[in-house]
């Protein structure tokens, strides 16, 4: 009986420590890598487009993979349309979402539809298995649409 009851919250002890491992882990890589990055290639921060915008994604210093295995240093981008919310390193990033773009086959240029106004366009770069690295693999612009 006391066994049994020590099993849970063991479990969720082990679990936390592996998530602070985790995100120090992150943390202590994006001090050691300045070089890390993701950018937009198209379209550039404040561009006036049109409806449909082509999207061009950039990265340094991480190797493009498509979704699966989790392997240090690579990953797959994602984009995210007017989401204010952004995502932590370990986190994952949302599934069936028509704001959270997964390009999990490793795609590095899309094509977007979006309505008349100002728009908030976030690349977040995550890995194999769609965990965000967080701030230092991320990159915001805006747009303006016609
Ligand atoms: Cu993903």
């Amino acid at each position: 009986m006391m066994r049994s009851k020590l099993v849970l919250p063991m479990f969720m002890l082990l679990s936390s420590i592996g998530y602070a491992h985790n995100v120090l882990a992150n943390d202590y890589y994006a001090i050691k890598s300045p070089g890390q990055r993701v950018y937009f290639v198209e379209p550039k921060d404040g561009a006036i487009v049109g409806n449909e915008v082509k999207v061009v994604m950039g990265v340094e210093g991480m190797e493009i993979k498509p979704a699966g295995a989790v392997v240090d240093n690579t990953g797959h981008h994602h984009l995210l349309i007017d989401v204010q919310q952004q995502l932590n390193a370990g986190e994952a990033v949302p599934t069936g979402s028509n704001k959270h773009l997964h390009f999990g086959k490793g795609q590095t240029e899309t094509s977007v539809k979006l309505a008349p106004g100002t728009h908030t366009l976030t690349l977040q770069f995550a890995n194999g298995a769609h965990v965000s690295y967080g701030e230092k693999m991320r990159s915001t612009i805006s747009v303006v649409v016609k």
